[in-house]
Parts: structure tokens; sequence; C-alpha cells
């Protein structure tokens, strides 16, 4: 009988309604429910960007797709996918106990984002680890990053080529492209965490390679606590390009996500627009990966080299 691996698929997790907006908000703040004007605002964020996140169903699609083409791409061995959450359910830990379940002894794990930071991979494969030890699981051979893939790159820098197409040869000077990734509490600097170097490498690679004439790096979405985030945000930042080089073109690229939801639909295309509207000059914002074929063989890649290092 073929090998049986498991891929075990983790993601940051959207409420399915609104409904189910004050859990997903409670379990992101460590079980402290927010208040009710903090509530209202996530909500109206949603409704803006069309009532709910497409996250759940992109997600969804990207697991699936990737075991489908592991598959093709193994056809002595059979692997299948399981979502596991960070915020919602299905989570991490819901995740191992069905591939335990099912009989899974060999798993990858995957985490839907490209760059290592103790709050976000280490939090998510630490869960999966510590939930299979618990319950007597699946051995992980777990992905740390791969925010250097070079398919990834590929991939936005493909993006980056289409969007200057559609602005002026002789304006390519006067554009600019943002990279940008979650901010994360200042703290983690001192603690060492690779993450805002890896961010600056994926920025530096893909930008070689779709030859961008101007380019850096910025964070968004910071939480909304009295601690210090990494900086500069997206929106400061904007504004600082444009007083200090007069750019008239600005490119988004937030290449710490993969996916299309509220972070990128409302921090980006909402928030960041404001203010190119407000300077007078061009916003443009290169599709996502979702789960686009070129994103799924970028997965499969990863998890390709995973595999080599199996035993
Ligand atoms: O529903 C959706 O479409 C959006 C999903 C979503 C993604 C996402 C990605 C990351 N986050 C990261 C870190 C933090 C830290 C805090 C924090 C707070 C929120 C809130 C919402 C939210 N995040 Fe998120 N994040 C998404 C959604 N995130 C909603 C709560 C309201 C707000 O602050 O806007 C602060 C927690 C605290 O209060 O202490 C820290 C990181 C990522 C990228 C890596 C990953 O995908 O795991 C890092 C998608």
């Amino acid at each position: 009988s073929k090998k049986r691996t498991g891929l075990l698929v983790m993601a940051y997790g959207t409420p399915r309604s609104l409904d189910e907006v004050e859990g997903y908000y409670t379990h992101i703040r460590r079980g402290r429910k927010p208040s009710p004007e903090q509530l209202k605002d996530l909500t109206e964020r949603y409704e803006l960007i069309g009532g709910i996140s497409p996250l759940a169903k992109i997600t969804e699609d990207q697991a699936q797709k990737l075991e489908e083409e592991m598959n093709r791409r193994y056809p002595d061995r059979e692997f299948k996918s399981f979502l596991g959450l960070k915020h919602i359910d299905p989570y991490i830990e819901d995740a191992v106990g069905q591939m335990k379940d099912e009989g899974i002894e060999e798993a990858v794990t995957l985490v839907l984002a490209p760059h290592y930071s103790t709050f976000s991979v280490k939090s998510y494969n630490g869960r999966a680890v510590e939930e299979s030890a618990k319950i007597g699981g699946p051995s992980f051979t777990t992905i740390d990053s791969w925010y250097d893939e070079p398919k990834y790159i590929q991939f936005w820098s493909d993006k980056i080529k289409q969007t200057f197409k559609n602005i002026p040869a002789d304006e390519h000077d006067k554009t600019v492209v943002i990279f940008s990734a979650h901010s994360l509490p200042e703290k983690i600097l001192q603690m060492g965490d690779p993450y805002p170097n890896q961010l600056q490498e994926t920025a530096d690679l893909i930008a070689k390679s779709a030859e961008v004439p101007h380019y850096t790096i910025g964070w968004q979405s910071a939480g909304n606590t009295p601690e210090p985030w990494i900086g500069p945000d997206v929106q400061d930042l904007t504004r600082d390009l444009y007083n200090e080089h007069g750019y008239k073109h600005f490119v988004y690229c937030p290449v710490g996500f993969v996916a299309d939801h509220l972070e990128v639909l409302y921090d980006n295309d909402y928030e960041c627009k404001v203010v190119t509207d407000e300077l007078g000059v061009n916003y443009y914002r290169p599709e996502m990966p979702n789960a686009s074929q070129e994103f799924i063989d970028c997965l499969a890649a990863v998890v390709e080299k995973a595999l080599k290092k199996e035993r």
C-alpha cells in the first residue's frame, strides 16, 4: 500500500459570519473579551470589505489544491491535508486529533505565512507538536519559513512586472514599491527574532528579479495596544516617501500574507488608498497568491524540500 503522509496546513483563520466575530476576537486577545467599541470597530471593518472575509474559502482551497498537487507529484504516496487554524475552529489541535484518528503517523507542517517569528510560525508549529506529544499523534517534519522560495519570489516578481505595464514607462522612475508584512510588538527585536530581516530579504529578492527602480519595506496592521510596534507603518511611510521623493505611483505588495483578507482588503485597499487619494497619487496592489496554480506550485516546492529532509 502507498505510504501515507499528512499535510498539516495551518493558517490564521477568520470568522465565517458576523456572529463569530466576538469569539474570534476574544481568542486573538488570548481570552480577554473586546470592549463593545472594539467589537463594533472590527465588525465595521468586516462590513466594509463586503460583510465577511474571503479568507476562510481561500485557505480551504489552498489546502485542498496542495494535497492534489502533492499526490500528482508523488504517485507512490498518498497525501492528505488537514486544516488547522490559529484563532477559530478547526483549531490546530483539532487537526492534529483528526490526523491521529485517521491513523496518520507522519506529517509535514506548513504555515500559510512565509516569514518566521516567535509570534507566528513558532507558535503554530509549537501548538501542533505539543498537541501531538500529548495525544500520541503523528511525528511532524516542521517547516519554519519559506520567505526566499524561488517560486514565491517569482510569483511577486511577475505580478509587479504586470503592474508596471499599467504605469507609463517614463514614470517608472516616479514609482515606488512598498513590501510589507504584519507588524509585531517591538520587543521581538530584542529577542533576536529573524522576522524583519526575512521581510527585507524577500523584498530584496523580488525587487532584483522584477528590476524595481525604487522600493522599501514597511509594516502594517499593528495592534491597538500601548506597547510600541515595529514601524514605519505603511500609511506614514506613504506620506514620508511622497514628501521626500515626490513619487506618483505607489505599488503595495503585502508579501507577509498570501490571501485576500481583512488586513489586505481593509488595511491596504482602504486605509492606504485613503492616503494616496489625499496625496493625489496612484494606488496599485497586485493580486494576492490565493489558490492560484503558481502559488500552489510554490507551496508544493516548499513541502518537497521538507520531505527530502525527512530522515
Ligand atoms: O479575517 C481576516 O480576513 C483577517 C485575518 C487576519 C490575518 C492576520 C495575520 C496576522 N496577524 C498577526 C499578528 C497579530 C497580532 C495581533 C493581531 C490582531 C488581529 C486582529 C484581527 C486580526 N489580527 Fe492578526 N491577522 C488577522 C486578523 N494580529 C481581526 C484583532 C483586531 C486588530 O488588532 O486589528 C494583536 C493581538 C493582541 O491584541 O495582542 C500580534 C500576524 C499575522 C501574519 C502571519 C499569519 O498569517 O499568521 C503576525 C490573516
